[in-house]
């Protein structure tokens, strides 16, 4: 295995994990395989994925939680995102040439913000299958981001929209603001705003275990309840 980049800790397994409100919070129709393309575009356009298999791609790369653990190795399928864009999104829904920010949303309500060339970047991938199997409803089915070079809370699981915008959104309170860094790249330690990368390993390392036990526990609890059936 390569080694890991700064401050980084291996896990064998891929946690299911995230911000503790989307604990609960699943996406509501998980074999809707579907984009919105939307916000400051001429045409907003749906992208279905019945078109994309020509795109369709493999790649093994880690994920790297914000929060100090790694997962090293995971063999993702699915269709570049560069790809996806020059082929389906560049010229039907003709976004405006000075939005360079794109906001994405999960079928969960979750969103996180990128700027378009992080977007555009190889390695970044629209993907629907883990490890040789279709994506879990627990790592983002019916597909998720998969942004290798940035921290794990760019790779927007369940990802149904992405709009175009002028500059990055605000996606949290004052006073939280500091959860989003603008990149969030993994090779500069962009864990944050405001603090150094070395600071936040010490901020978060201790909600690991915590916050990976209420994803774990809320999935169990869907799994259980009588009226969701589950992959
Ligand atoms: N829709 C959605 N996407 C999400 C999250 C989330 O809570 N909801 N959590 C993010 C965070 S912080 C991480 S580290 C990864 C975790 O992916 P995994 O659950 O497959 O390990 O998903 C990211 N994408
Ligand atoms: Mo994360």
């Amino acid at each position: 295995m390569n080694s890991l980049p700064a401050g980084q800790r291996a896990r064998d397994t891929l946690p299911r994990f995230g911000l503790l409100p989307f604990a609960a919070r699943f996406p509501h129709d998980p074999a809707r395989r579907r984009l919105a393309i939307a916000g400051a575009v001429a045409q907003p356009i749906d992208i279905d994925a019945d078109h994309l298999e020509a795109l369709r791609t493999e790649q093994t790369s880690d994920l790297h939680c914000v929060t100090t653990w790694s997962v090293q190795g995971l063999r993702w399928s699915g269709f570049a995102v560069e790809a996806l864009f020059e082929r389906h999104i560049a010229d039907r829904a003709r976004p405006d040439p000075t939005a360079t920010w794109v906001l994405l949303r999960g079928q969960d309500g979750y969103r996180s913000a990128m700027s378009l060339a992080d977007l555009l970047r190889p390695g970044v991938l629209l993907a629907d299958r883990l490890n040789g199997e279709p994506l879990s409803i627990a790592h983002g089915a019916p597909w998720r981001l998969v942004a290798p070079a940035h921290y794990g809370y760019k790779s927007v699981k369940h990802l149904a929209r992405i709009d175009f915008v002028h500059a990055m959104p605000n996606l949290y309170p004052f006073g939280f603001r500091f959860l989003n860094h603008p990149r969030g790249r993994v090779e500069f330690e962009e864990r944050g705003r405001g603090l150094p990368g070395w600071l936040f390993r010490w901020l978060y390392r201790p909600f690991v275990p915590y916050t990976a036990a209420r994803f774990e526990q809320a999935l169990r609890a869907r799994r259980s309840a009588p009226t969701s059936p589950m992959p």
